[in-house]
């Protein structure tokens, strides 16, 4: 192709690779990205989960961080304190397969990863603040992490009980869930055993309430990623009853949503473990038999609620607390030893479950609830039938009475049932934070004392082995003595990696700070304003986080009671419909794409593939379809440079022919704003192609025309928070200036702007809420179109059906719905 630059100077073609070095090093030397607590100024704190350091850095990464460089660079633009940083997650058990595998120090391992993958990450341009890099396995972290546990345990927010982990006997160690494999470990082989070790919980469902009630103060967090949370913690509220087991002591007691279904239990069902079911073992070795098998099985409830139904009938029957009847006791495989009480009163006309088993094993079933169908379970509540003095309630009305009948009875209660347990924070790990505690002969435990922390991790360590190398370790290992002839061993266990996740972005805002966990910075920067990262960590990373945020708070070091205001959950990049990961050997190296198309290519193809929630499909043509558009700005952009004399009335001199293209330009930038505001950055990035499209079509016009270089100085400026480096290039080699990140953020010019668009009112059954900008003579499919993908109008349409839609054309549009 040829071009004819006006200055008649050979064209420099487009070089990803120098421009985006030297851009690099600009940004560096002059600290762009260094965050600073400006007053005067709102603040930004964006940020993005932190990666654990595997060495290499995934599409997924890229995606993920490439979003939350657009909202910082962009929100820099508009003159916002920002704070962008980045950190290591790199306590946890991949580095100990990998130290196997090598024969090397996990230390050492984690060290060079990080090496790599910041090197990756500074290839993308990526605007963080270097300076406030975290690294969980530095102990300059760890022991504030060890501090706050100390905290914790004045408050009586941990504590030490014995809890049932997944044993490898033949690795010598603690498995999670997911590395049991059918009942055997994941490496060896063996078949796991259910071991009861004393272990470290955070006492997390002190916070149960708070952590659900406030899930409805983050309007800016996805619905789905809420309700997962609401699940997660499960919220119930019902009854507790108390049954007699006859000729006994004893009494079971069960936890029920349905009281009012209480005059159809027919036999009542306990978890293996429940002293009842373990005494029967004793004496029945068929109950034995089951008893051991029941403790094979998985505990996880999903897994639970796969199995098939199996049960055995004990020697043991129990007293209907209300009609006197005898009710035998089973147990059986489906109720969860640490949910409630551990023991279910069994309804089969009520309860699918129930049911299955009740029809397995020839159990009686009654109907409580008139229902017309007596072939299934009727779960609808209804209308009370055979529950005496309570026939003809209704169930609403049934659950309270019946409750208060058993309160005057004494025999139940009034309950409110979590399904959140307390977090599980022990490890039986080597790569991990000490936990701060010692323990003397007689098995007392004492914590280590500030002063003394951190309890460093030992790094001099080569795994042969799974098995932790701190009870051998010589000096990790070593025993104190006090005055009282007492001497003390270390805490071999450590801290379960979320523990380090649970906290950090706190830190990042007090990373130099060396005499307290945090100061007034963590006050400033918090909460942070935009959160983005995988729909993996909906429930267990994003829970632990609020759990500490509230924690921090209640220790009077953040001001606010939720660490995340927005949070966006970014899509996941297929290729061939399925995840790219390395397990499926699917994977494209972003490196490799880099030298090829440059970092520009790469940031603008994961932007303009999709909006930042929904997944994408990797394509190679789309990513040289974005090489091509950044070849074509480079060209433009070198054609026109020295054509231009400023003008300073602008829109006078637009001629007639050239105008409607002016006009255009100027609502994909009006369209572009917009978008930013609502991180809908995929058509940012096309508005971003339109400008262009829209100058080239001007220069065809009239070649000299004087708006090309306000033009072409809007749209770089447009496109930095996406491709920072050719923009930065470009605005020096045009001579607009140093520094395109000190260039005011273009707005369209209103006297350009076609007053086609109107803020129409929408509402819904005659109720404002909001405002919607759209084209003034939008049709009702467009309108309705809009609104659904509208940020906050979309959910008044969520679980609802539309009965009828008025428009008044250019003004509003009231939506009349009702639920489906
Ligand atoms: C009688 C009943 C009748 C029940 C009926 C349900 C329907 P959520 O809502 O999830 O909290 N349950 C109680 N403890 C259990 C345990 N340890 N393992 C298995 N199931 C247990 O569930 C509460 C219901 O789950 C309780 O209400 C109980 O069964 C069962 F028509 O009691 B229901």
């Amino acid at each position: 192709m040829v071009f004819f630059a006006k200055n008649n100077e050979s064209m420099t073609s487009y070089n990803p690779q120098e421009i985006e070095k030297n851009a690099q090093s600009y940004w560096m030397e002059n600290q762009s990205f260094k965050a600073s607590e400006s007053p005067g100024s709102d603040k930004f704190y964006c940020l993005s989960m932190l990666p654990y350091p595997s060495g290499h850095l995934h599409m997924g990464h890229v995606r993920n961080y490439t979003i939350g460089d657009i909202a910082s660079r962009h929100q820099g633009f508009h003159g916002k304190n920002v704070l962008q940083p980045m950190g290591w997650d790199a306590f946890g058990l991949p580095a100990e397969n990998a130290a196997i595998k090598h024969k090397a120090s996990p230390a050492e391992w984690t060290k060079n990863n990080i090496q790599q993958m910041k090197a990756q990450l500074m290839d993308m341009g990526f605007a963080y603040d270097w300076s406030r890099e975290i690294s969980t396995c530095d102990a300059s972290y760890y022991r504030w992490e060890q501090w706050l546990f100390n905290q914790l345990l004045e408050k009586n927010l941990v504590y030490r009980k014995q809890a049932t982990v997944n044993w490898d006997p033949v690795d010598h160690t603690v498995l999670a869930n997911e590395q049991v494999v059918d009942g055997k470990g994941w490496r060896s082989g063996a078949e796991i055993e259910r071991k009861v070790i004393d272990q470290w919980f955070m006492r997390i469902t002190d916070y149960a309430d708070e952590l659900i009630d406030s899930l409805d103060t983050l309007e800016r967090w996805p619905e789905h990623v809420k309700n997962m949370q609401r699940n997660w913690i499960g919220r119930s509220y019902g009854a507790e009853v108390t049954f007699d087991v006859c000729d006994r002591e004893d009494k079971i007691t069960v936890f029920t949503t349905r009281p009012d279904t209480l005059y159809g239990v027919t036999y009542l069902a306990i978890a293996f473990d429940h002293p009842l079911a373990q005494l029967a073992g004793k004496q029945d070795q068929a109950i034995q038999t089951f008893n051991q098998s029941c403790s094979h099985t998985k505990t996880a409830e999903a897994d639970l609620a796969q199995l098939d139904k199996k049960g055995i009938q004990t020697p043991f029957f129990a007293t209907h607390p209300l009609s006197g009847e005898k009710l035998p006791i089973w147990i059986a495989n489906f109720v969860l030893s640490d949910y409630g009480d551990g023991a279910v009163m069994a309804v089969p006309a009520h309860d699918s479950r129930d049911h299955a088993f009740a029809v397995k094993y020839d159990l009686p079933i009654i109907y409580v609830i008139a229902s017309e169908n007596h072939d299934e379970a009727m779960m609808q509540p209804g209308t009370l039938i055979n529950s005496e003095k309570f026939n003809g309630l209704h169930s609403d009305e049934a659950k309270n009475e019946m409750i208060d009948h058993l309160v005057k009875l004494n025999k139940g209660q009034k309950r409110k049932q979590f399904r959140l347990r307390d977090w599980g924070v022990s490890r039986q790990r080597y790569w991990g934070c000490p936990i701060p505690v010692r323990y003397n002969q007689k098995g007392e435990v004492s914590s280590v004392p500030d002063a003394q922390l951190p309890v460093r991790l030992p790094t001099d360590i080569t795994l042969t082995k799974p098995q932790s190398p701190l009870p051998q370790h010589p000096e990790f290992s070593q025993t104190i003595a006090d005055d009282q002839g007492n001497t003390w061993r270390p805490e071999f266990d450590t801290f379960d990696t979320f523990v380090e996740s649970s906290w950090y972005y706190l830190r990042y805002c007090s990373f130099d700070q060396h005499e307290a966990i945090l100061d007034d910075r963590a006050k400033f920067w918090t909460p942070v304003d935009l959160y983005i990262g995988g729909i993996e960590h909906a429930n267990m990373h994003l829970l632990y986080a609020r759990f500490m945020h509230k924690i921090m708070r209640d220790l009077d070091l953040v001001d606010s009671d939720e660490p995340f205001t927005h949070l966006i959950t970014q899509g996941m990049v297929l290729k061939d419909g399925a995840k790219m990961s390395k397990s499926k050997g699917n994977t494209v190296d972003p490196t490799a794409l880099i030298e090829r198309y440059g970092a520009d290519t790469l940031r603008f193809f994961v932007t303009f593939a999709a909006p930042p929630e929904q997944s994408f499909e990797w394509s190679e043509g789309g990513v040289q379809g974005c090489h091509r558009f950044l070849n074509r700005l480079w060209q433009f952009a070198h054609e026109i440079t020295t054509s231009s004399q400023e003008n300073p009335d602008l829109d006078s001199s637009v001629c007639e022919a050239t105008k409607p293209h002016w006009i255009q330009f100027q609502q994909s930038l009006d369209q572009a704003n917009r978008d930013y505001e609502r991180y809908q950055l995929n058509t940012v990035a096309s508005a971003c192609m339109k400008c262009l499209n829209e100058l080239q079509s001007i220069r065809a016009i009239d070649a000299n025309a004087a708006i090309l270089n306000t033009g072409l100085q809007e749209l770089l400026v447009l496109l930095n928070p996406i491709t920072p480096h050719i923009t930065h290039q470009l605005w020096r080699a045009c001579g607009y200036g140093d520094d395109i990140l000190l260039a005011p953020w273009p707005k369209a010019r209103a006297s350009m702007m076609q007053s086609d668009r109107v803020e129409w009112v929408i509402q819904f059954n005659g109720k404002k809420r909001g405002m919607m900008n759209a084209k003034k003579d939008a049709d009702e499919a467009t309108l309705m179109a809009l609104i659904q993908d509208h940020d906050s109008l979309h959910r008044y349409l969520e679980q609802m059906s539309v009965v009828k839609v008025i428009v008044v054309p250019g003004k509003l549009v009231n939506i009349v719905v009702k639920p489906t």
